[in-house]
């Protein structure tokens, strides 16, 4: 697989409802697409990298120059064996893993293709449906909470996670439990607490919940380990886990008792493939995180998701809970069991729409081989 040139686009996509976390309100998505062209085949990627350094400190104006500086020249030219070969050779690069992953997973695209393989058969899947939830930001009031979470049930979604933050917490999951005592419900505070206020996320073991994900700094996994030995509630790592061996020490630290595998936030689908072995061996149940992607970004979501250990609901949903249109055909549909059925086709299963990626571009940047 020679890798000839590499096409960056910058599009962007209003989202059909703001998405409010602890940290702030997206309207309106600026998403990377990468496309690696290698001996006449594209493969295709989305950089998960947001619009400001809020998530994690990569944003869309730092993936764009590392990935055609650093990135795009350390295999530019080269004949890669397969995706996984990339990895070492941005080993030099220390982090960014938003914009490695985009690299490494648009490689694994152009090999399923290559191959004549379902990415998800390349992986090492085993899933032929995968169990959906959802994940609701907060909203501008409980009521308007309440509808969503209906609507979402009323979908047949399988969980439902909200996103909680000081003053937005223990007063919305005492009316949600109230109106719905049985639902398998969980919370994600993006770090929007302290150990100081372990008292206070007790008080969330009332509600019963499946797990509360990253109460506390987004870098840190001694003080969850702490926190989780005050809970009765499972913990669950998102931000902290950055590759298998931050996972490996999350575990054998205690923690947390749950992994969300993001498959940007670890450098792509080589480490995520680490983290879910990890985890499975340690018998920690792990499951694909989401972060508001397009159809492309699903599509690669929802192949990581088929692999044996994903054995929760993700936050894999439908693409039109974000979108009027997404970029792929057919879009990403959810059956009313909340479940997403796997294709057998070669690559993700799912063709991108060229012409309406044009139309959404707003820059466009290709670096080439020399020769
Ligand atoms: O922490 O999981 C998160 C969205 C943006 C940034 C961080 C997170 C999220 C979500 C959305 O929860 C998940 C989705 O894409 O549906
Ligand atoms: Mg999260």
């Amino acid at each position: 697989m020679r890798v000839e040139a590499i096409t960056l686009r910058e599009i962007q996509m209003p989202l059909v409802h703001f998405f409010e976390t602890s940290f702030g309100r997206t309207y309106i998505r600026r998403i990377l697409l990468l496309t690696v062209h290698c001996d006449g085949v594209d493969g295709w990627s989305e950089c998960v990298t947001g619009e400001d350094p809020f998530y994690s400190s990569e944003w869309i104006e730092s993936t764009w120059p590392t990935i055609v500086r650093y990135l795009a020249p350390a295999i530019l030219g080269r004949n890669l064996q397969s995706a996984r070969d990339c990895a070492p050779l941005f080993a030099k690069v220390r982090g960014h893993r938003m914009a490695k992953a985009a690299v490494e997973n648009a490689l694994w695209d152009a090999e399923a293709k290559q191959k004549s393989l379902p990415l998800w058969k390349l992986l090492g899947g085993t899933r032929s449906e995968i169990p959906c939830g959802v994940s609701i930001g907060i909203q501008d009031s409980v009521e308007q909470l309440i509808d969503k979470i209906q609507t979402e049930l009323a979908a047949g979604y399988r969980r439902i996670k909200i996103k909680v933050k000081p003053g937005w917490d223990v007063n919305v999951m005492e009316k949600i439990r109230s109106r719905w005592a049985d639902i398998t419900l969980s919370c994600d505070a993006n770090s929007a607490y302290t150990l100081d206020q372990t008292e206070h996320l007790r008080s969330f073991d009332q509600f019963n919940l499946l797990m509360i994900e990253q109460p506390l700094w987004d870098d840190d996994i001694f003080y969850h380990a702490r926190l989780q030995k005050e809970l009765k509630t499972s913990i669950c790592l998102d931000e902290s886990i950055v590759n298998g061996r931050t996972a490996a020490t999350a575990v054998e630290t205690g923690a947390c008792r749950i992994i969300n595998i993001k498959v940007g936030r670890v450098g792509g689908f080589s480490e995520a493939k680490k983290i879910h072995d990890i985890c499975h061996s340690q018998k920690i149940p792990v499951w694909c995180g989401g972060m508001l992607e397009s159809g492309i970004g699903r599509a690669h979501n929802i192949a990581l998701s088929t692999l044996e250990n994903f054995s929760l609901p993700g936050d894999v949903s439908a693409s039109k809970r974000y979108w009027k249109e997404d970029i792929i055909d057919p879009e990403v549909h959810v059956s009313p069991e909340g479940m997403i059925a796997i294709s057998e086709q070669p690559g993700t299963g799912y063709r991108i729409k060229e012409d309406l990626i044009e139309k959404l571009t707003r820059r466009q940047e290709t670096v080439r081989a020399e020769r």
